[in-house]
């Protein structure tokens, strides 16, 4: 065993030790000053009135529970409520697809841990809202909908735009209700809000129709309260025991970090506690910002594109922490981890176990910062075996180095046409502020920066575990939004900026910080290189034609500047970053660039049609093989 303790009697709590648990505060390192949206929830006061309709009692409700800001398309039968969140100050952005409204606020609640709002209408705007929701529920955003519905007289008759949405939701959303009575609306609200927070966070859907949004609400704003905030027992310290004896007592053990930790705004006490018992750390996907990545125990990120170190240092963990994170199939490499020579242990609000035969020794159903909590007050009186730590250390960094060399993206000898996308990750890591927001759209492009970028604080990055394409520009908007004055940068391929681009009006309008970076390829590459993969039959709806993003942009009141080649790109982003105003940058791409570490040949480069020719027209080189089977993401 490598580590004895003291026994202290359970539940002791050191001094000067404050509860946190699991309660949804701000970040402790948003910059001084910084007021982000939806963090305090009294700054909505409610609006009194006698005869109080249901659109203003529902706006009541959710102005409590600190939602100030609300994406939207609208429809007429929404329009109380919006009068109503209007009346109560809440900031109404209207949107260009419900989609963007859903993604703008799944990232408004991933950075303020509060609720967020979406409105949609009827069975058009609900339908077009879902993919936002799905999203949201794959990260654990507590995103409420609000959907207006046809009048109750004529439901059942196929009435314009009528779609059951309750039924249709119920698989996408963790609760979802009809607001019939207009008695009910108070605390519809309330049950909305305790059931999106509750536990692990997610979205939640209300359905209201048309003739009950402005009828009187008797009862008015009932006495609905402030937030509803979720405590957590304490996690038995037994069980904290196992796991830190599981840890200390392996000779490769490994934490797997992921959106729980973020959630319970633990990252600092990670940081502590991997360093009290020196084991490393790897982030799950698309949460390389739960641990700074320059600390020497950070190894990387899971998931597609991750740097090769990622997978074999996982592989030969003996022992491995599975903390706040699902496990997720493209976080476990399609379910290969935990190894099966891996002991492990998961903590997590909801903890799932694992699809492969090897189980977990201990699974505590805990929140992270509660388990943090505990583990360091049991390390405090804890006594190390001195030459294991020393070990560790030197194990470390080992691994640390191996980290190092394999996350560097812009080693290439490549002087082919169009812009290098490893080099564009390279650059925005050495030029970008450490307090950026990096969001991230779906395609292969976005493992260049899965694998190379950086991230130094929690809250800055933002990548959707469902995968969906058009989610960029949007997350970047929404978050601009809950974090003023903070810059946000959205990575994207050139489908899946098509998806959302005209969201760049939305950015003109709201004034958000962003500055979208297009990796054109004239095609959905991360499908064309699974279609390589399978023989010669590419192109089959896979290829694309070319469109010019920066003229796009500057139609919409953005700066668009399109960039030809590397030279271009540094002074191109450093032009965007002093516009004043969004910015896109037109990255275009060799066709045939599709993973790190995935190259095209050089001869194939040769033959390469001048960059200057739509991305589109350039043919799939040599087929490239997949680097992990999950290529959609
Ligand atoms: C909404 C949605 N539709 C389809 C997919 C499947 N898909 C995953 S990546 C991808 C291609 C993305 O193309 P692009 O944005 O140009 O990025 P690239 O892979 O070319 O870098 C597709 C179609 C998806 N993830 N989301
Ligand atoms: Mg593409």
């Amino acid at each position: 065993m490598a580590m004895s303790e003291h026994q202290a009697p359970a539940g002791e709590a050191p001094a000067g030790e404050e509860p946190t648990g699991g309660q949804p505060v701000g970040f402790g390192e948003a910059p001084a000053g910084e007021a982000p949206a939806g963090e305090e929830p009294t700054g909505n006061q409610p609006v009194e009135t006698e005869a109080m309709t249901v659109g203003a009692a529902l706006a009541d409700g959710l102005a409590r529970a600190g939602v100030k800001i609300a994406f939207t398309v609208p429809g007429e039968s929404v329009l109380g409520l919006l009068e109503g969140l209007s009346a109560r100050h809440v900031r109404l952005v209207a949107t260009r697809h419900e989609a963007s409204a859903a993604f703008m606020a799944g990232a408004v609640s991933q950075l303020t841990g509060r609720p967020s709002l979406c409105i949609g209408t009827r069975g058009p705007g609900a339908a077009n809202l879902a993919i936002g929701l799905h999203a949201a529920r794959a990260d654990s955003a507590p995103v409420i909908a609000i959907v207006g519905g046809v009048r109750r007289s004529l439901q059942g008759r196929e009435a314009f735009q009528e779609m059951d949405v309750v039924r249709a939701f119920d698989p996408i959303v963790k609760w979802a209700a009809e607001l019939r009575d207009p008695a009910d609306a108070a605390s519809i609200v309330e049950r909305a809000v305790a059931s999106a927070t509750k536990g692990r966070p997610g979205p939640v859907l209300i359905s209201v129709p048309a003739d009950v949004f402005d009828v009187v609400a008797p009862g008015g704003n009932g006495h609905s309260p402030a937030l509803h905030l979720e405590h957590h027992n304490d996690p038995d310290p037994i069980l904290v025991r196992k796991i830190l004896h599981l840890l200390t007592g392996a000779e490769r053990p490994l934490i797997l970090a992921g959106a729980g930790v973020l959630r319970a705004r633990s990252t600092d006490a990670l940081v502590k506690f991997a360093e009290t018992i020196r084991v490393p750390v790897v982030a799950s996907w698309r949460r390389g910002d739960v641990f700074p990545n320059d600390n020497p125990l950070y190894l990387g990120m899971t998931g597609n594109g991750a740097p090769p170190n990622v997978l074999e240092r996982l592989e030969s963990a003996d022992a491995l922490l599975v903390l706040g994170s699902r496990l997720g199939e493209i976080t476990s490499f399609g379910y290969q981890i935990p190894g099966p020579s891996t002991r492990w242990a998961q903590v997590d609000l909801e903890p799932r176990g694992a699809a492969s035969a090897n189980r977990p020794e201990v699974v505590m159903a805990a929140d992270v910062a509660a388990f943090l909590r505990v583990a360091q007050r049991v390390l405090a009186r804890a006594a190390f075996d001195s030459a294991a730590l020393d070990a560790r250390t030197a194990a470390n960094l080992v691994d640390r180095a191996a980290y190092e060399v394999a996350s560097i993206v812009d080693d290439e000898a490549w002087d082919g046409p169009g812009v290098h996308p490893g080099r564009v990750i390279a650059t925005l890591a050495r030029v970008l502020p450490p307090e950026t927001i990096i969001t991230t759209d779906a395609g292969d492009f976005g493992t260049w920066a899965a694998r190379g970028y950086r991230f130094h604080r929690p809250g800055t990055f933002l990548g959707s575990t469902a995968g969906p394409m058009g989610y960029g520009l949007p997350a970047a908007i929404g978050a601009t939004l809950a974090r003023p004055g903070r810059l946000a940068v959205a990575l994207a391929g050139d489908g899946g900026f098509a998806m959302t681009m005209a969201e760049i009006e939305t950015a003109v309008r709201e004034r958000a910080k962003v500055v979208a970076i297009v990796f054109d390829n004239g095609r959905y590459g991360a499908i064309s290189r699974s279609q390589a993969g399978r023989g010669d039959r590419t192109g089959l709806a896979t290829h694309l034609g070319s469109v010019d993003f920066a003229q796009i942009a500057d139609a919409c009141g953005a700066l668009g500047l399109s960039v030809n080649s590397d030279e271009e790109f540094e002074p191109a982003l450093r032009q965007a970053l002093e516009a004043g105003r969004p910015a896109v940058l037109h990255l275009a791409l060799d066709a045939r660039w599709t993973t790190p570490g995935v190259a095209p040949a050089p001869d194939v480069a040769a033959d390469a049609p001048d960059a200057s020719e739509p991305p589109g027209a350039v043919d799939q080189g040599d087929p490239a093989e997949p680097e992990t089977t999950l290529s959609e993401q």
